[in-house]
């Protein structure tokens, strides 16, 4: 990693005791069918973060301050299943250190082991998955951690909910719940997918963000480009009222796919991490302890169990 800090922020706010954010960086890029180069997409996010100006305006706040612990690079990648062990067991590491854990990829199929920890930890999980690619596959090309595989774990063991979905296989029909899925040409008609979706959710909430649920317009540098989807200030819209409504437990954002003639991607991708980190903490005070009400006790022995419907939404 090039960046010492994460965005440059001053060393005593970057310390893993006091900071109560992590960053996990996932260089993989292992599984992509397409265009390679989701391995790069950590560098360029902490690039173009180092670059941003860091008030939020519309928050009127400077997140930064709660602190930020840049984690070591999760590296592993002699296999798929090697990957998804070692990102699980560093995102859990970091979760039961009670800070508000996020990891920056690489390909999608990280989320597997980031979304394995966070059920292990927190009560009646949803999942909130943001993409163009329904993920659903339960292997693919040989593998249950392919990116195309990212979320069928998911669908067995949390509250899966889908958004901005518009490519997918046949086979997927058999595994999707579609009451919980937000296809994007129903959601460019109707403005009300993002209450009906919100109303549908626990209260312990990981978002899982592909950023090729963007429009390619404001999002080219991606694997998979998809055209019709979400553009920025309804994304803003929905992820704020997450935030505000349900105790987001941690996110990830993958799919960042840099581009040498297309910086404005890899800013997106920063600015967007950014403004949910300020929707996570923008009624915080700095001063204030972080609680993220992880339970290390419940589900050790239970995490291929699927979400009990009859839990309380
Ligand atoms: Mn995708």
């Amino acid at each position: 990693m090039k960046t010492k800090t994460y965005a440059g922020i001053p060393e005593d706010l970057a310390k893993l005791e006091t900071a109560k954010i992590v960053l996990i960086p996932v260089p993989y890029d292992g599984t992509s069918t397409w265009q390679k180069g989701a391995d790069k997409g950590p560098d360029a996010f902490l690039d173009a973060s180092a670059n941003m100006e860091l008030y939020d305006i519309e928050t009127a706040s400077e997140v930064y301050q709660q602190g930020v612990f840049l984690a070591d690079a999760v590296s592993e990648n002699s296999s798929p299943e090697a990957m998804v062990e070692a990102v699980h067991l560093a995102t859990k590491k970091y979760i039961k250190k009670n800070k508000f854990v996020t990891v920056f990829g690489g390909e999608h199929s990280i989320s597997i082991g980031t979304i394995r920890a966070f059920n292990e930890m927190f009560e009646g999980l949803t999942v909130l998955h943001i993409d163009a690619h329904a993920d659903l596959r339960e292997s693919y090309e040989g593998s249950t951690c392919n990116h195309a595989c990212a979320v069928y774990e998911a669908s067995q063991t949390t509250n899966l909910i889908q958004v901005g979905i518009r490519s997918m296989d046949i086979i997927e029909k058999t595994v999707m719940d579609e009451d919980k899925i937000y296809f994007a040409h129903e959601m460019a008609e109707d403005d009300s997918w993002m209450d009906s979706a919100i109303d549908q959710m626990t209260d312990n909430v990981f978002i899982t963000f592909d950023l090729d649920a963007l429009d390619p317009s404001i999002m080219p540098s991606t694997g998979t480009p998809e055209p019709g989807g979400l553009l920025y200030y309804e994304t803003l819209e929905f992820l704020k009222q997450v935030f505000e409504e349900k105790n987001v437990v941690g996110f990830d954002i993958v799919e960042l796919c840099p581009n040498e003639n297309d910086k404005s991607s890899d800013f997106l991708a920063a600015k967007l991490y950014y403004k949910m980190l300020s929707y996570k903490f923008k009624d915080q005070d700095i001063e204030n302890t972080f609680e993220s009400n992880f339970n290390d006790s419940n589900k050790e022995g239970n995490k291929k169990s699927k979400f009990n419907t009859e839990d309380d939404y």
